[in-house]
């Protein structure tokens, strides 16, 4: 099983590493790299084309401001896109955001929220996972953990509301 992440910029590595911490709790492999649509389209396109052939199964594609990373990529790919857009310096990622879900009828990409890389990274595992029946059985834990913290905070909640 692999996926990659791609960035348009290295000024978006904060965000991939959100990604990064989610596969390696899930041992997933990946592939990680700075392609920009704008400033490197011949690579954006190579990479695109060749990834199915890689044995590349989804795709993490992370930009900011004129966001087009996910949709060329997605253009010229049948695997799943995920477009994670990015809190740009102006318009609060709205641009970014707007960029990525916007995308036309026929080319879709899936979108999280902006800077939202570890739901980024769960649902590349929850792609993953229809053909990996053990990714869905740690999705399941994960889940559980997340459950066993929300009674955490209960526990924790009464304490301070009895002091
Ligand atoms: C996009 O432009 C990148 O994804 C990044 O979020 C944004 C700004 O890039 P830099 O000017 O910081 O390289 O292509």
């Amino acid at each position: 099983m692999k996926l990659a992440i791609v960035m348009g910029s290295i000024s978006d590595k904060e965000i991939a590493y959100k990604v990064i911490e989610i596969l390696e709790k899930f041992e997933v492999k990946y592939e990680v790299k700075v392609i920009s649509a704008h400033r490197s389209p011949e690579l954006a396109a190579d990479f695109a084309k060749c990834a199915e052939k890689q044995g590349i199964e989804a795709i993490i594609a992370i930009a900011g401001k004129a966001a087009h990373l996910a949709g060329v990529i997605a253009a010229m790919t049948p695997l799943p896109v995920i477009g994670l857009p990015v809190k740009s310096s102006t318009m609060d990622g709205l641009d970014s955001l707007l960029s990525v879900v916007q995308m036309p009828k026929g080319v879709p990409v899936a979108t999280v929220a902006i800077n939202g890389g570890e739901n980024a990274g769960l649902l590349a595992v929850q792609i993953l996972s229809v053909k990996y029946p053990e990714l869905r059985e740690k999705l399941k834990d994960y889940k559980k953990k997340m459950t066993e913290d929300v009674i955490k905070m209960n526990k924790e909640l009464n304490e301070i509301l009895k002091k």
